[in-house]
């Protein structure tokens, strides 16, 4: 199960300079748009669960079982939360955090969901109706840099939301459990080279969007700590 570790970063005029003289390579171009869901008293989101659709494929960003202590992890410059695109197991997910009672599925059923698990994901999910909260889109340029030291690849995003804010992110995939301290050491070493100091948090474009448009979700995730 790959955990991304993050970092995110203000963007200055230089950046894509920087990029330049360190040896970025850019790997492209492109745009997505993203809709994220939580029921109406944010169940999921008060426990740092974040459930995505990007472009018609689900997500669900969970911190790794390990990383239980909220008020530490909102301070964190580096981020860490595991993946899971895996449409079972995000509904296995939602299941534990939601408290949701089962009833055991037949055999037919069952061989419905092997024949489209995803248009059986989808209408289960309609059953807890769960709210699109945020919808917006991102212009993307991702970059890929040679961590040599550690032999592994540092990717790095920058993203122009569509209202209007930008963000820089260094990022590592790592398998959860492991290469956490020398994630956070590739990631910080890239920063170095890229001269972003200091130990201030960037905030995402999650927390823009909520300040922004919802401003009783983002006040109920500050109290809780998770942004
Ligand atoms: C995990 C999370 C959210 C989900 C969106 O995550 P983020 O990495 O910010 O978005 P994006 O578009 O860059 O996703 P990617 O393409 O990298 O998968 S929204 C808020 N969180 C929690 C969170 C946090 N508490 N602090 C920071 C710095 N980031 C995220």
């Amino acid at each position: 199960m790959p955990v991304e570790v993050e970092r995110k970063f203000v963007c200055d005029s230089h950046i894509l300079e920087k990029l330049k003289d360190i040896g970025a390579v850019c790997m492209g171009q492109y745009e997505f748009k993203d809709q994220y869901f939580d029921s109406a008293d944010f169940t999921l989101t008060l426990k740092n669960f974040w459930l995505r659709k990007r472009e018609g494929s689900w997500e669900l960003k969970r911190p790794p079982s390990s990383h239980l202590n909220a008020e530490k992890r909102a301070q964190d410059v580096c981020t860490n939360y595991r993946e899971i695109t895996d449409l079972l197991q995000i509904r296995a997910e939602l299941t534990a955090i939601m408290g949701i009672h089962t009833e055991h599925t037949s055999d037919s059923s069952q061989t419905e969901q092997a024949k489209d698990v995803h248009a059986e994901f989808e209408k289960w999910l309609q059953d807890l109706k769960l709210e699109c909260f945020a919808e917006f889109t991102t212009v993307r340029c991702s970059y890929t840099l040679e961590d040599e030291g550690d032999n592994r690849r540092v990717r790095i995003d920058l993203d122009q939301a569509d209202f209007g804010y930008c963000v820089g992110e260094i990022e590592v995939l790592v398998s959860e459990g492991v290469e956490m301290t020398s994630a956070v050491q590739s990631i910080e070493k890239t920063a170095q080279k890229l001269g972003l100091g200091g130990e201030q948090k960037t905030r995402g474009k999650m927390e823009v969007y909520l300040q922004t448009f919802r401003p009783d979700h983002y006040a109920e995730l500050l109290k809780a700590h998770i942004l």
